[in-house]
């Protein structure tokens, strides 16, 4: 029966931004537990090579190249996948950028443009997803949060207000489709270790404070973030809606 509790067999999942970094991560787990994965990225070629490696370990798995920022190319994509056949059960909102910078010196297009990757995307994403989830009664979607879904430091702020954003609109996805089978729940990472956070790696300092802030005494693996999305994904969160999971070593319990 456990085994069964998590299984993702039969499913296919949408994972954006995964041609590398955490998304990726989750994708193979993903497929590591029987789901169909549909990888997605804006770098075609990048993407295809994720793809190639994917298959090569024999997974199921389809690219799928688009800008998830661009409301056209979202919704040709669903189409695309319509016309394929193919239904996504599970979406893992995950694409993001980072800018570091202080407050007063970000443009108004730096701004939109962390705001449209980390935020805007996962309501356009997810939109296309609910109307085809909402007809059958089910689907699980993820989106993926961070400590700065309730945390601030400086020079994160674009960031930070989309972060916490997303743990709202996580919430709010839960209230208005939970009805309809559906379950939204959120993942925050802690520090990982990701391309995305290289320049805080390589950062003595950064990563003094970060290993002394955080109780595990260490930066985070993408592959440790697995172990949450597949029980966001599968049957054993069926009752868990509106939720953010963090998974950073313990950052977030203590002062
Ligand atoms: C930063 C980092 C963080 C982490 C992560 C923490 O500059 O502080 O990029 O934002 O990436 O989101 O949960």
């Amino acid at each position: 029966m456990t085994a069964s509790l998590f299984s993702l067999e039969g499913k296919t999942a949408l994972v954006t931004g995964s041609s590398r970094g955490l998304g990726l991560a989750i994708a193979k787990s993903f497929a590591a537990t029987g789901a169909d994965i549909v990888i997605n990225g804006v770098d075609a070629a990048r993407l295809d090579g994720t793809a190639a490696q994917l298959t090569d370990k024999g997974y199921r798995v389809r690219a799928e190249a688009f800008d998830v920022t661009d409301e056209t190319a979202v919704v040709r994509a669903f189409e695309r996948l319509d016309a394929d056949g193919v239904t996504v059960d599970i979406l893992v909102n995950n694409a993001g950028i980072q800018l570091r910078k202080p407050l007063v010196e970000f443009t108004a297009a730096e701004w939109h443009k962390v705001l449209d990757t980390n935020l805007t995307s996962a309501f356009l994403v997810a939109r296309e997803a609910a109307k085809r989830m909402i007809p059958r009664g089910q689907g699980k979607i993820i989106n993926i949060g961070s400590l700065m879904s309730n945390f601030a430091r400086p020079t994160v702020a674009p960031y930070t207000a989309a972060k916490g954003g997303i743990r709202l609109l996580t919430q709010s996805m839960a209230a208005e489709w939970a009805e309809h089978g559906i379950q939204s729940n959120a993942i925050g990472p802690g520090y990982m270790l990701t391309d995305m956070n290289q320049a805080l790696t390589s950062n003595p300092q950064f990563d003094s404070w970060v290993k002394g802030r955080t109780p595990s005494r260490r930066w985070g693996r993408p592959e440790e973030l697995c172990g949450a999305a597949i029980f966001l994904a599968s049957s054993a969160s069926d009752y868990v809606n509106g939720q953010i999971i963090y998974v950073d070593g313990g950052m977030s319990a203590v002062l």
